[in-house]
């Protein structure tokens, strides 16, 4: 018998409906999420920090702003040098010092007579902005903006006009002038002692001024509100590390909370401002010759890697270029160093191949995403099973001594506790790390293991969790162990 064929295509359609209506949902979004910028700030990982103004050439490191403007004079400037070894090092921003404490203007400031405009440097028609703006947009990499508030040359500084200038000033570097913006940082530090000025600062206003102008940018400061200081200057975020911070009754510098729980978080508040960490390559921010033979090595490299990256934070490193206005060869080589030790560790994915077993809410978040190479595919359990566990076997044992999860992060950051088992060749399973969070990256170090499976156990979780990747990496450079 013939069956007409818009039955057969109605029925098609009538098991496709089906077949949605019955996939299963991802879960819903738990707690405080990330906006997708800061999502994509996150997935930076890596930014370069540049210290630079009157202290690359008078040395200090606080300058306190009767610097004459002739003291900046880098004698070859080549902002396009900063942003191509940036990017050859696999760094995917570069932040500047516009304004540091001596309140000396990298660019044309409108607003200040202390600024490059009334400088020799270039006879007064150099914008080192702009330049660097023009060298990253050249190079594929984002440009991001310092701007201390705490001013010691301007004489508004302590009184409300002050605040109406800072705000004037954000916007001539803001507005446009230098394109998209990816961060602003506000530098929580005021030395001034007892009897020095005192600044209430206006810090909505100065927060909704970034936001009205540069609308992804991600605004950093103590507090957030989009990212918040790590609480040391050392590159090292707390083993347990929540993107998530109680910020009410806190503001920037002295107002902020107390650094561990800058360090560290807190865990399921309302508020979501992820990590990030400052850390110079050299001990001072600025270029001084006499730190040059002081440059971090690779291993120290490394260990911050591991302790800013590894530990769900972004790593700002503090790259300072010289008075020539370039980076320093030996800094520059040491990026190179520490670029190709991270491609060598990360190579191979020792994961890949793996069964993975585990179970899951059901199509589209099977327990295999965790290996795919793609941050929107994970997996997750049905809504309210906070406890799992993933296994992964080999063919062949596999020797490793780093193990990399992600959280699917759009959804919130979720696990709590977790430990990883191996199973040795001899059938027993053995643990090779305990730890509590893991966000967008954690990095776990553990001894060198050479097992035929290895599993994965989430022992807690604010709500169902969610893994986008499990990774298994063996390194030969770096070889700590302790996390
Ligand atoms: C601190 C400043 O006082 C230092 O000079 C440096 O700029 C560092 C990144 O932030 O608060």
């Amino acid at each position: 018998m013939h069956r007409p064929p818009y039955l057969s295509l109605t029925a098609v359609l009538a098991c496709l409906l089906a077949a949605v209506s019955c996939a299963p949902h991802p879960p819903a979004p738990f707690g405080a999420c990330p906006t997708p910028q800061q999502v994509a700030w996150q997935q930076m990982e890596m930014n370069l920090f540049c210290h630079f103004g009157p202290n690359t050439f008078t040395g200090a490191e606080w300058g306190d702003g009767t610097e004459p403007e002739d003291s900046f004079n880098p004698a070859d400037l080549d902002c396009r040098q900063w942003a191509a070894t940036a990017r050859a090092a696999g760094f995917q921003g570069i932040i500047v010092t516009a304004k540091h404490h001596d309140g000396f203007c990298l660019w044309p400031s409108p607003e200040s007579r202390h600024t490059v405009a009334h400088s020799r440097w270039r006879d007064g028609q150099g914008d080192v902005l702009r330049e660097l703006s023009d060298a990253c947009a050249a190079e594929g990499i984002r440009f991001g903006i310092y701007i201390s508030p705490w001013d010691r040359n301007d004489p508004r500084y302590g009184s409300p006009e002050y605040n109406d200038a800072f705000v004037r000033t954000l916007e001539s570097v803001l507005d446009g002038t230098y394109g998209p913006v990816f961060e602003q940082w506000f530098d929580g530090a005021c030395g001034e002692g007892p009897d020095g000025k005192k600044q209430v600062y206006d810090w909505p206003r100065f927060f909704d001024t970034v936001r009205r102008l540069q609308p992804d940018a991600v605004r950093f400061s103590d507090v957030g509100p989009d990212c918040r200081w790590v609480g040391n200057e050392q590159g090292a975020a707390g083993r347990s590390n929540w993107s998530t911070l109680r910020v009410e009754g806190f503001e920037p510098g002295a107002g902020s909370p107390q650094t561990a729980v800058l360090n560290g978080g807190t865990p399921g508040a309302p508020h979501w401002a992820a990590a990030e960490a400052d850390v110079s390559i050299r001990p001072g921010w600025f270029w001084r010759a006499s730190e040059t033979e002081k440059v971090k090595s690779v291993q120290e490299l490394l260990k911050i890697y591991y302790e800013t990256v590894g530990r769900n934070a972004l790593l700002l490193l503090n790259v300072p270029p010289d008075t020539r206005g370039r980076l320093d060869p030996v800094d520059s080589l040491r990026l190179m160093e520490f670029r190709a030790a991270l491609d060598t560790v990360f190579a191979v994915d020792l994961a890949a191949g793996a069964t993975v077993t585990g179970p899951s809410r059901g199509a589209g978040f099977e327990a295999a995403n965790v290996l795919a190479d793609d941050y929107g595919r994970y997996w997750a359990q049905p809504d309210g099973m906070v406890r799992g566990k993933l296994t992964l076997s080999f063919d062949t044992p596999r020797t490793f001594n780093r193990v990399l999860l992600q959280e699917y992060i759009p959804l919130g950051q979720r696990i709590s506790a977790f430990h990883v088992d191996a199973l040795d060749a001899d059938g027993t399973w053995r643990e090779i790390a305990r730890e509590t969070t893991v966000g967008y990256k954690r990095i776990v170090l553990t001894p060198d293991v050479t097992a035929l499976a290895v599993r994965v156990v989430i022992d807690d979780a604010l709500a169902c969790p969610t893994l986008s990747r499990i990774g298994l990496f063996n390194d030969t450079v770096y070889c700590a162990t302790g996390n």
